[in-house]
């Protein structure tokens, strides 16, 4: 096991990894920003590097600092978080060209899944179920129609490199194509450096189901079930919760079953999560991240087990510390996110906290890096912590989600805490009666544009 690991991330995603390290019996080193040295993250880790200026390029991204940061140190692995440097091939090919470990998968599962064709056949290949559409890239405009008339519209085509709905644009009908699909192009090259693209059929309500997987990178993978993110504006997920509440345990384990056998075969490490679109009981696979994710609090709230804890397990060489069998469902988990942002827009609203309280009591997570007198930096990303609460069925959650919303105080900066008491008085809320566009139109509907 290793006696020292640099994690090269902030905010509540840093603790989070600080936290495992410590119940390990490992020493934390932080990095941080010239703007971060007052961070939260800084103070709870063992040791503290000053990696770079505020801008995230230069500190946070910027890998011979982080590297240098780790000899220093003596740091023998490093714990991405998400975001940053967590799914950068590039990154994880030089941590180990240094004799450093980097906890998650290798190099080559990240090139492979971060290309969403190569993720596509690849998964196709594993038997995993796909949106019917283009085999592999379209070429030329004449590909794309002939793929269009044969798969029927709507189509979408999106960048083989898209991400955060980038380079994504759907064809209604033939007319539509030639636009749609110059468009996809032109946003994959400018986005991404990368214009090639797919295409597949539009599924117009689908709910987001990701299943999360778990290897131990000598063939052996579980999975821990799915969770439902469906409820996001502008690719941003702002509520998740799990299990879905739209699965059967009969769909669970079947799809389930199929993530992990697919990721056993590939000696997958570490954790990742294959997201699907569904509809009409069908699963189709659109993506895999190749990371810890946001939401994970609401798989280890139902599954009681540490997510962090196991990446740092098997990094080290390890086994999984329990198998398929072991993990059974216990109640219901509903994560949401609070951002520095104003309502109704979403912009992003830095600046200092002049009071901050936390819930708790039973069932009660707070994942934050806030403190009271905290300066909340506007060079980041707005989330400033998520709530996670559990529940013994669906029903009690949210009513926990909403006496611990009641506790929270986040004084001096404006937050998204309103929307999450204002969808809490939705009867689609309560029913589970949501898929990927109800969220946007319930703002259209709430505050107009
Ligand atoms: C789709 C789709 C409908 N049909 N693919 C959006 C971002 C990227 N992760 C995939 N996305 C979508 N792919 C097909 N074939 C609809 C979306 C989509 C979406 C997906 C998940 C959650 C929210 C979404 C919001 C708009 C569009």
């Amino acid at each position: 096991m290793f006696d020292k690991i640099l994690i090269a991330n902030r905010g509540e995603i840093a603790l989070r990894v600080i936290r495992a390290c410590r119940e390990m019996g490992i020493k934390s080193v932080a990095v941080h920003s010239t703007a971060d040295a007052d961070a939260m993250h800084v103070r709870m880790a063992d040791e503290s590097v000053c990696i770079g200026p505020a801008a995230g390029t230069d500190s946070y991204l910027c890998m011979p600092a982080i590297i240098s940061a780790c000899e220093i140190t003596g740091a023998q692995a490093i714990h991405p978080g998400y975001g940053f440097l967590s799914e950068n091939a590039r990154f994880v090919q030089i941590v180990e060209d240094h004799d450093i470990t980097f906890i998650g998968p290798t190099a080559e599962h990240i090139r492979v899944m971060g290309d969403k064709i190569t993720a596509k056949d690849t998964m196709k290949d594993l038997g995993v179920p796909c949106v019917p559409g283009s085999d592999g890239g379209v070429p030329t405009l004449e590909d794309a129609k002939r793929i269009g008339d044969e798969i029927g519209y709507p189509v979408i085509i999106k960048a083989t490199a898209g991400g955060g709905g980038r380079g994504m644009k759907v064809a209604k009908s033939a007319d539509e194509m030639e636009q749609a699909f110059m468009t996809a192009r032109a946003e994959g090259k400018a986005a991404f450096g990368n214009d090639e693209v797919y295409i597949e059929k539009y599924l117009t309500t689908p709910r987001h189901i990701e299943i999360q997987v778990f290897g131990d990178g000598k063939g052996k993978a579980v999975h821990l079930g799915e969770r439902d993110c469906s409820l996001q504006r502008r690719h941003q997920k702002v509520f998740e919760e799990a299990p879905g509440p739209c699965i059967t345990e009969e769909e669970r384990a079947r799809i389930g079953k199929i993530c992990a056998d697919a990721v056993a075969k590939i000696n997958y490490i570490g954790a990742g999560t294959i997201e699907f679109l569904y509809e009409n009981g069908e699963f189709y696979f659109i993506e895999m991240n190749t990371r810890l994710q946001v939401e994970h609090p609401v798989t280890e709230g139902i599954f009681g087990v540490d997510l962090v804890r196991e990446q740092i397990r098997v990094a080290s060489g390890l086994p999984l510390s329990f198998e398929q069998d072991d993990l059974e469902i216990n109640g219901h988990a509903i994560e949401v996110r609070i951002n520095a942002e104003r309502l109704p827009n979403f912009a992003p609203c830095p600046g200092k906290v002049t009071a901050y309280h936390a819930p708790g009591g039973l069932g009660v997570r707070m994942d934050s890096a806030l403190y009271n007198g905290y300066s909340i930096p506007p060079y980041y990303d707005s989330l400033i912590g998520k709530l996670i609460v559990h529940g013994r069925d669906r029903a009690e959650a949210l009513a926990r989600l909403e006496r611990a919303l009641s506790e929270l105080i986040v004084d001096g900066v404006e937050t998204t805490v309103p929307l999450f008491n204002q969808l809490l008085a939705e009867d689609d809320i309560h029913s589970g009666a949501y898929n990927i566009h109800w969220l946007e139109k319930w703002l259209e509907k709430t505050y107009g544009a």
